[in-house]
């Protein structure tokens, strides 16, 4: 980045990936100057991007502290921490540093539903998203999942309400969201290679309560609660009931029902304070987390304004039909009496223990585990007692399998491999009838693919590659 630029724009989009892209059109769209950077020397869409903004500087490669602080404000995207020396010199000389979605809350009018936490955002975003258009309301689904919120707000006409995923990154430069209802899902490690301690990642993501009109709370994970005022309006969702008056105010729970409705089958419903509001069998999405995942989301949609209210028959034809997203716990084939499921997106230790715990079978040990990747700095040792219980063999592949391997050892049978399909060779060697082959990384991918899905969909075929004989 050379410093010798000179601009007359006051702001920098840093970053020019989705993200950024979506900045500059939204800026260009509103009348307002830009220029923008980005750490590659060259983008494979340099062309095109210098073409549709051809009134803005571009500046490629490493960032350059003074540089940055020629402009009073850095949208910077996710990828980039706002740590970074260059961009920590910036706002030490003044410049301000927000991003998209601070952006988006500063334009936006209409409710938000601000969705984070750990693990299971994109899955209840998602439900989100389908229990209000079923309901016929019509929901922007946007944010971390994949669609920039400012891609949406340019459209804002087609939407009356936005469902927004978050992740902790986006959070940092996001000063005032004013959420109509906000949640922190569940709270465990993840990004440890961009966070200095628990503490800050748990600060980023308790940013999404800022200027929010309600909240949803995970009764069982205090690190999703947020230090409210008792008078803010609150629902909050855990397996079990809590007793005391106070919390007991909107629980959502499960409960399993015998002999107590002569209307209802006995077996564990979805419930809403006393009240049965869906069985737990016909749940299509599996496992304990996902059925937590359920409640969030209908606690969600409650606690939006009456204007978008969800009828019962609605809700039970949604939470019937809803199959889940790709590469989560995603049963893949049949193949000599062995299951193999994928959960590429399994990317933290407490998303493969979710995994392990939503397929394990009681005091057996049937699952072989294929892990790795880029461990991000994570602790995996809470895993053992999981495998210990449940895992025949774990397989540790990629950068930081050794790693992996010294917090697991003593609880289960080891083998390391370098490669993906390597550990799926093994574990098919040793997997015997009636048990299950589960692909559940525990770590980010980029050591040998571009993404999860790349991951998730190399899995696929590598199990697809033999004939089902099921
Ligand atoms: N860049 C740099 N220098 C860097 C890092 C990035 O110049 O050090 C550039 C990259 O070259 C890229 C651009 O900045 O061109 C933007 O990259 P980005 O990494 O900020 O990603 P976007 O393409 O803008 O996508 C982002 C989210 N990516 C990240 O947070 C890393 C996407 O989440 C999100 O879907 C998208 O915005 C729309 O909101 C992805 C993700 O991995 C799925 N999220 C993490 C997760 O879920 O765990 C947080
Ligand atoms: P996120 O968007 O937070 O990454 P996803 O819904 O994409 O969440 O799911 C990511 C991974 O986390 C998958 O492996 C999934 O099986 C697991 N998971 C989903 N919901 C939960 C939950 N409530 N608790 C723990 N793990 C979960």
């Amino acid at each position: 980045m050379t410093s010798l630029i000179t601009t007359d724009h006051k702001r920098l989009i840093v970053g020019m990936g989705q993200t950024g892209i979506s900045c500059a059109r939204f800026l260009t769209a509103k009348g307002l100057s830009f220029d923008l950077c980005d750490t590659r020397e060259a983008l494979p869409n340099q062309n095109e991007i210098a073409a549709e903004f051809s009134s803005s500087q571009i500046i490629n490669g490493a960032l350059d502290g003074a540089v940055l602080a020629q402009y009073q404000e850095l949208i910077v995207s996710p990828g980039i921490a706002i740590a970074e020396p260059a961009i920590a010199f910036a706002i030490s000389q003044g410049s301000r540093v927000r991003g998209d979605v601070d952006v988006f809350a500063e334009y936006v009018t209409k409710p938000i539903v601000a969705i984070t936490g750990s693990n299971g955002k994109s899955t209840v975003t998602t439900l989100v998203g389908e229990i209000l258009t079923a309901a016929g309301h019509k929901p922007a689904v946007c944010g971390n999942i994949g669609i920039p919120v400012l891609d949406v707000l340019l459209n804002d006409d087609d939407y009356q309400c936005y469902v927004v995923e978050l992740s902790s990154f986006q959070l940092e430069t996001t000063h005032h969201l004013a959420a109509e209802v906000a949640c922190v899902l569940n709270l465990s490690e993840d990004h440890m290679d961009r966070y200095d301690s628990m503490m800050s990642y748990h600060q980023a993501k308790h940013r999404v309560f800022q200027g929010c009109r309600s909240i949803v709370i995970n009764r069982e994970d205090s690190l999703s609660q947020p230090l409210v005022s008792d008078a803010m309006p609150k629902r909050s969702f855990g397996l079990a009931m809590a007793d005391n008056a106070v919390a007991a105010s909107n629980q959502y729970s499960i409960a399993k029902l015998q002999n107590e409705n002569v209307a209802l089958e006995n077996g564990e419903y979805l419930m809403f304070q006393q009240q049965a509001v869906f069985p737990v069998a016909e749940l299509k999405i599996k496992g304990r987390h996902n059925q937590l995942n359920a409640l969030a989301a209908i606690a969600l949609v409650e606690s939006l304004p009456e204007s978008f209210d969800v009828s019962n028959d609605v809700l039970q034809q949604v939470l019937s039909t809803f199959s889940g997203l790709p590469h989560r716990c995603a049963w893949v084939a049949r193949q000599k009496g062995v299951d193999y499921f994928n959960d590429s997106k399994g990317t933290n230790v407490g998303s493969t223990l979710a995994a392990i715990e939503g397929l394990a079978t009681e005091n057996s040990k049937k699952i072989i585990l294929i892990a790795g990747g880029v461990g991000k700095d994570q602790d995996f040792v809470p895993l053992a007692d999981a495998c210990d219980k449940s895992v025949k063999q774990a397989i540790l592949f990629g950068r930081d399998a050794q790693q992996i391997g010294k917090d697991l050892r003593d609880c289960t049978d080891l083998a390391q491999v370098d490669t993906l399909a390597d550990a799926l060779s093994l574990a098919r060697l040793n997997a015997s009838e009636g048990e299950t082959v589960l692909f559940s990384p525990a770590c980010a991918s980029f050591d040998q693919f571009s993404n999860y899905v790349k991951r998730g969909e190399a899995f696929e075929s590598l199990v697809l590659e033999v004939d089902d004989d099921s």
